[in-house]
């Protein structure tokens, strides 16, 4: 088994950031009578459980492997896989529950967001770095389409809910379209990219930053008011 380096210090960042997160959402939540709201802070707690959990066996190495490429050997941390696997899809469905969206929409995202890690799991682990570069390119395709595609159905479907679900809805959307958007940036330009412009060091503190903001973060805003959460639409 690999051994993290000095960038542990972030994983361990990570871990403890997501573990409080998930204890202030527990917190937060643990009055809340109100089903429809109690749907966005059982998605949201498991969101940051899991994402603990990977954080923890990432900074204690078991989530870490070694992937040869050519005559380079590249520390893969597959455990970010394993957590974005399961946590975009809430993350997503979060949104779309909000939003009122229907099934053939939370589907559709769904299922472009699992061909996104997927095939970034792909390339993580491909042996040549022109596989590298094309199943990167591969998953950024399927995020674009994805992104299009909550633009589109989530602003049709936020049309028919309040003023106040529909502002929250846009928020969430646009930190979504702009944290997403950085993650292909940050694994071409760090290691798994091959070029290792962004050392493995940096990398790391990137994801951990990228992560909180795009869990604890995106967790803070959507159960900050209690109001709103009531009021968001239900799903067929
Ligand atoms: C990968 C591989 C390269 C291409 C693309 C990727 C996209 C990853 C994304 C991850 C989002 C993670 C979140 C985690 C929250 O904590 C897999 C890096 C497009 C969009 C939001």
């Amino acid at each position: 088994m690999a051994t993290p380096g000095s960038e542990s210090i972030w994983l361990w960042l990570g871990t403890a950031g997501m573990t409080l997160g998930t204890l202030f959402f527990i917190a937060r939540g643990w009055g809340v009578k109100d089903e429809k709201e109690q749907r966005f802070y059982i998605i949201t707690i498991f969101i940051t459980t899991i994402a603990s959990a990977a954080y923890f066996s990432m900074a204690t190495g078991f989530g870490l492997t070694q992937v040869e490429v050519g005559t380079q050997v590249l520390d893969i941390y597959w455990a970010r896989y394993a957590d974005w696997l399961f946590t975009t899809p809430l993350l997503l469905l979060d949104l779309a529950l909000l939003a009122g969206a229907n099934r053939n929409t939370i589907y559709t995202l769904v299922g472009l967001d699992v061909f996104m890690i997927g095939t970034g799991l792909a390339g993580a682990f491909a042996s040549s770095a022109p596989a590298r570069i094309a199943w990167w390119a591969i998953s950024t395709v399927a995020l674009l389409f994805l992104l299009y595609f909550l633009v589109e159905a989530l602003s049709e479907a936020a049309k028919t809910q309040t003023e106040s679900v529909r502002k929250l809805t846009n928020t969430l959307r646009n930190m979504i379209i702009v944290l997403w958007l950085a993650y292909p940036v940050v694994w071409i330009l760090g290691t798994e990219g091959t070029v290792g412009f962004l050392p493995l060091y940096v990398e790391t503190a990137a994801f951990m930053v990228l992560d909180l903001t795009a869990k604890v973060g995106f967790g803070v805003v959507l159960l900050r008011s209690h109001s709103i959460l009531e009021e968001a639409g239900q799903t067929t």
